[in-house]
């Protein structure tokens, strides 16, 4: 299998989020993609390639424009501000404000295009983001020529990130925006198969209302779990898009057991679906280890997963979202792909 890595990810480092009350380093930071490009080496996965640079149609595809022009001019404009540390909003249009006005002053904005203080900007953020996106589609570009999968070795990731939001260490949704350009590049129907610890809302958000990308995802029960706010088994889609999103939230401590009962109903209903592609988010925070997620999966499961796609037998692209214990996550992450591979 191809991996397509950029080294541009770097530059997205030494950020700062809000945990158990206190301002800390960002658990989402650089080493996590070296790491899995160094397993990705050592396990010899495949070729490493550099992503072609894409402009950025294909995000507006799925997001909104205002919003993609947005990114790029948030770093310069906390700078000219005289500020340093990371660019985070402190408030947010909840229930009994205006969500519709779009505010002029950047502390305003940052809150507008966003839904929690997770998605923070340094110098080299907008690079990064820009970069993580270009890894997706060169690595969709793979699979459309004729490979049966491909790794985007994406950083940041893009799950959380929805039509006009970012949040959870995540700006553009790579995921959607290849599913998106897939359709665009002829498929009839795309299955997004989202097994990162964390619910993926933007994705669901994203294609909430539509029938041509089913959108299956696995994780943490929100009544208890972060994202919080979406990601509950009763919804299921709506208008034409009703059925077509389905939701395996999971209590705290479940194991290899209850989770791969989720994922084989999971991969029944992408079966019945019969995709043309499909996009695996893919998030190693399951793992027992993670220091911020509560699932109990062990390194020997990966594979696993990565076996039961392969039985999927339709053309897969592995998309790189979470995964936060950084010792294993190169083990864990490629685990998934040399399964697929065997
Ligand atoms: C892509 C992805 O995996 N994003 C995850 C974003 C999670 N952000 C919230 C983290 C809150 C962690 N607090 C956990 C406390 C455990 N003691
Ligand atoms: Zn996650």
């Amino acid at each position: 299998m191809k991996t397509v890595f950029s080294p541009l990810h770097a530059g997205h480092a030494g950020t700062m989020e809000l945990n158990n009350g206190e301002i800390m380093p960002g658990f989402e930071k650089p080493s996590r993609a070296e790491i899995i490009r160094a397993r990705v080496e050592s396990e010899k996965l495949g070729p490493i390639l550099p992503p072609q640079i894409h402009d950025l149609a294909a995000a507006k595809r799925v997001h909104r424009a205002d919003y993609i022009d947005f990114l790029p001019t948030v770093w310069p404009a906390w700078e000219a501000a005289g500020r340093s540390g990371s660019a985070l909003p402190f408030t947010w249009p909840t229930r009994g404000l205006r969500g519709d006005a779009r505010p002029k002053s950047l502390d305003a904005l940052l809150g507008f295009y966003s839904f929690d203080a997770g998605a923070p900007f340094v110098k080299g953020t907008w690079d990064a983001i820009k970069s993580s996106y270009d890894v997706a589609l060169t690595a969709a570009a793979l699979v459309k020529a004729g490979e049966n999968t491909a790794f985007a070795l994406c950083r940041p990731p893009g799950h959380h990130a929805g039509d006009a939001f970012m949040g959870g260490y995540c700006y553009i949704n790579n995921a959607a925006v290849v599913a998106q350009w897939y359709l665009d590049e002829g498929a009839r129907r795309v299955s997004i198969l989202d097994v990162d610890y964390h619910h993926g809302n933007g994705t669901q958000q994203i294609f909430y209302s539509r029938s041509d990308v089913q959108v299956l995802n696995l994780h943490g029960d929100p009544m208890v779990e972060y994202p919080f706010f979406l990601g509950h088994a009763d919804e299921r889609g709506a208008g034409a898009g009703e059925g077509f999103n389905v939701n395996y939230p999971m209590p705290f401590g479940t194991t290899w057991e209850q989770w791969n009962a989720s994922l084989e109903d999971a991969c029944k209903k992408l079966e019945a679906y019969a995709p043309d592609v499909v996009v695996v988010s893919l998030g190693v925070d399951t793992f027992e280890k993670d220091p911020i997620s509560r699932f109990k999966l062990r390194s020997d499961d990966y594979p696993k997963i990565g076996r039961r796609i392969r039985k999927l037998g339709l053309p897969t692209l592995f998309v790189m979202e979470g995964g936060y214990a950084v010792e294993e996550i190169g083990v864990n992450a490629v685990g998934v792909l040399t399964g697929f591979d065997e």
